[in-house]
């Protein structure tokens, strides 16, 4: 929006359709870089997809067609153009000689939206890191472009703050955020160092953004998280204590959804977050099944997911929103160990879920046996507390229990152990 608020600004969407790629993959970015124009306050009043096997070097798009673009710029009274993918300096420069309006892309947008999102004080450093870093590369050259965007979308930092221009401030400003960045990576390493002491294993909720990953956060755990059909609803990490239906524990963490063309600057300022996935010791990839674009989202993910090293995790996907789907002809899917269908929303589904996730952390544990003399009453009580146990019985000596138990309490309880395998 204008700062003037009473008005939206009005964005033609230009895309390259690489030659090869199918005929709807540019349609549906384009869809979606609609909605997140919109997201970021503003209106698109016309598209335009060009064919061709790259970028244009110099202009993205062909000369042809960015007179074509001029002409509807003005046609339409459009403040500026937002590119499908993120513009060099070169090419924002050379488009906005041209066409003379507002040069903006994927990235920039995004980056908006993120601007506007981020409430922690971690959120809002992350993300005013990334815009920085963004636009401190543009800047070279005097950064005419830059300076084009004047107010509005691309141009707001965290709450709504003005963004530094000055090439030493920004650095400056950098470094300092580096730097906040990293006290409050150790502080949050020191929280999960704790966790970890307690031994109970973490499942990361994953997925493309608006696929429901808050909503099933807060039907497995009650948590009161919120969800929103809106893009990147959920900037920052939230853990919750959830309990399988028959009674094992784990921490399930609600993550930032992914989406494609992910800014590179983005994912590096997010780091910290994106490291709870990374520690986890599952995954639970939510799908939107009724998103047309369902396989090239999951793909997005599962790409994100390599780049963070993480394929190799047990995943389960869950084909969410199956409310409202007449038919669910979803087979297994292939990188996963399990496949659900569920609705976050009606609680459909739930307790398959519930079932695939004992599964998973069964595995993370060890079956044990444990002989614990009734002298030892904290002993007994540390199995009821950390264990799932399977069977248990006494005799003249004692309890001897059968569980599955994870690293810490079969150290704790290590000299009760009779077997473990
Ligand atoms: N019909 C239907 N809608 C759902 C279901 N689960 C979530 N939604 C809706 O989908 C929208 C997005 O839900 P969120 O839980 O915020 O999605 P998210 O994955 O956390 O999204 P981000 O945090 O923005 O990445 C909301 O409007 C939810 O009400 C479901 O099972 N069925
Ligand atoms: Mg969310």
């Amino acid at each position: 929006m204008f700062d003037t608020a009473d008005r939206k600004e009005r964005f033609i969407l230009v895309a390259v359709d690489k030659a090869g790629d199918p005929e709807t993959e540019a349609s549906l970015s384009l869809d979606e870089l609609d909605e997140l124009v919109k997201t970021a306050g503003g209106e698109s009043v016309g598209r335009v997809c060009q064919k061709r096997e790259k970028p244009h070097p110099s202009l993205y798009v062909g000369k042809g067609k960015l007179e074509e673009i001029k002409e509807l710029a003005k046609r339409e009274n459009a403040d500026g153009i937002v590119c499908d993918d993120e513009l060099s300096n070169a090419r924002r420069r050379a488009m906005s000689e041209f066409l003379n309006v507002k040069i903006m892309d994927r990235t920039l947008v995004i980056l908006d939206i993120f601007a506007k999102r981020a409430e922690t004080a971690e959120g809002k450093a992350q993300v005013e890191l990334a815009q920085l870093k963004y636009n401190y590369s543009r800047l070279e050259g005097g950064g005419a472009a830059m300076s084009r965007l004047g107010g509005g979308i691309g141009t707001r930092g965290p709450g709504e703050k003005k963004l530094e221009t000055d090439r030493r401030l920004m650095k400056e400003r950098i470094l300092d955020l580096d730097a906040e960045l990293a006290d409050m990576a150790a502080r949050r390493g020191v929280m999960r160092k704790q966790r970890e002491k307690s031994g109970i294993p973490v499942i990361s909720l994953v997925g493309y953004t608006n696929a429901g990953k808050s909503t099933l956060m807060n039907a497995l755990s009650g948590a009161g998280v919120a969800a929103e059909d809106k893009l990147f609803a959920t900037l920052g990490a939230t853990t919750r204590e959830i309990k399988t239906k028959n009674g094992c524990l784990a921490l399930l963490t609600d993550t930032v959804g992914f989406i494609r063309k992910l800014p590179h600057s983005l994912i590096k300022a997010f780091h910290a977050t994106l490291e709870e996935v990374t520690l986890s010791d599952a995954l639970v990839h939510v799908v939107d099944a009724q998103s047309q674009d369902m396989d090239r989202r999951m793909e997005v993910v599962y790409d994100t997911l390599e780049g963070l090293s993480c394929l190799s995790k047990p995943i389960i996907t869950v084909f969410n929103k199956c409310d409202g789907l007449v038919e669910k002809p979803f087979s297994q899917d292939a990188l996963a160990r399990s496949t659900v269908c569920a609705s976050a929303l009606t609680g459909e589904g739930m307790d398959d879920l519930s079932d695939a996730i004992e599964l998973i952390l069964r595995e993370t544990r060890t079956r044990a046996m444990f002989f614990i003399p009734f002298s030892d009453g904290n002993a007994v009580a540390a199995v009821y507390k950390s264990c799932d146990i399977i069977s248990e019985e006494s005799d003249e000596n004692g309890w001897s229990f059968d569980v599955y138990c994870d690293a810490a309490a079969k150290g704790a309880l290590k000299k009760y152990m009779r077997y473990a395998r």
